[in-house]
């Protein structure tokens, strides 16, 4: 077993859970191994065959040893490969930061889906618009306006500036939270700000890969020195929920949310049923037609 020291200016964020002292945080993932943070320091493991543990697991350690993970209070699941397996890509957690960028165009279809599976999963979601130093930033501000309209904290900012970051450091304090979002929305560079002890950890990742943006191809938890941690991880060009049903998408459907009580037939899935709730708040314009076409474009992927 390898042990080494804690990252330098980051405090320890593991065991309040459990508050067990044979227990450890696993806080990155990388090839066939993990690291654990424990209050003794980080040690590098490979887990057990039968043992699949992501970022944010809780380890339990039976003589001194990382042996079995404890139940996930909650897991953001993906479908991958062809055969649809479904792919947990990080547990325990309380947010999920979905980054987004100006400069490219914003997709809200990948924000919807991500939304919807974290709400299914138990985990409540906000938005970040990063690099708002650049031209078409009020554009793109007025689109995740729309989602803080319908009642999700939105955050924008820019990592190069610093604006608007203190605000959303606070958002952050003493809680466990993802970033996800695609490649080059700047997740690293936001970590980077949000952690500066932390860099070195983040480089050490980026230092594998040895290419061009230094894209992270790993997932990694670091600490924020006001209380909490956050993951950053690979960007995400293709997001399909796992273990999501078409009939429990609406339920987590940003918008949908009081229009869904009045639809005849209870399993309905709002798109061609009669006497539909959902259909008439569009048809009203309560709900925008560009929400319900993303909602429509999501069952149909399911
Ligand atoms: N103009 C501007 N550029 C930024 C900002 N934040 C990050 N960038 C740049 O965007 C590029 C990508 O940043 P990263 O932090 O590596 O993005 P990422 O989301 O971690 O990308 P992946 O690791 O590939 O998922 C880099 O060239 C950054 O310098 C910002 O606020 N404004
Ligand atoms: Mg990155
Ligand atoms: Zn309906």
């Amino acid at each position: 077993m390898s042990k080494e020291d804690p990252p330098a200016n980051i405090p320890p964020f593991s065991l309040p859970e459990t508050g067990e002292k044979d227990t450890g945080r696993v806080i990155s993932h990388f090839g066939q191994y993990v690291k654990i943070e424990t209050m003794q320091g980080v040690v590098k493991w490979k887990p057990p065959h039968r043992e699949s543990w992501v970022v944010g697991d809780m380890i339990r350690f039976v003589d001194g040893r990382p042996k079995t993970s404890l139940p996930r209070r909650n897991e953001l699941s993906r479908m991958s490969g062809r055969k649809g397996a479904s792919q947990a890509l990080a547990a325990n957690i309380d947010w999920l930061v979905i980054v987004t960028a100006c400069g490219e165009s914003l997709k809200p279809g990948l924000i919807d889906r991500f939304i919807v599976a974290s709400g299914h999963a138990g985990i409540k979601s906000m938005i970040v618009l990063n690099k708002i130093d650049l031209e078409n930033a009020p554009e793109c501000k007025t689109q995740v306006g729309k989602y803080r309209a319908l009642g999700f904290p939105v955050y924008c900012l820019s990592a190069l500036t610093g604006e608007g970051i203190d605000v959303f450091t606070g958002a952050l304090k003493n809680s466990i939270s993802s970033m996800v979002g695609h490649s080059g929305v700047g997740k690293t560079s936001i970590i980077n700000l949000l952690a500066p002890g932390s860099e070195r950890m983040v480089r050490e990742i980026h230092k594998e890969t040895q290419r061009g943006r230094h894209t992270t191809t790993n997932a990694l938890m670091v600490g924020l020195p006001s209380g909490g941690a956050i993951i950053d991880s690979p960007g995400i060009r293709i997001f399909s929920p796992a273990g999501v049903g078409r009939s429990e998408v609406a339920a987590h459907f940003p918008g949908f949310g009081k229009w869904l009580t009045g639809c005849k037939f209870r399993d309905c899935l709002h798109v061609t049923e009669p006497d539909c709730s959902i259909r008439d708040a569009v048809d009203d314009g309560c709900i925008d037609p560009d929400r319900y076409s993303s909602y429509l474009r999501l069952i149909e992927s399911i």
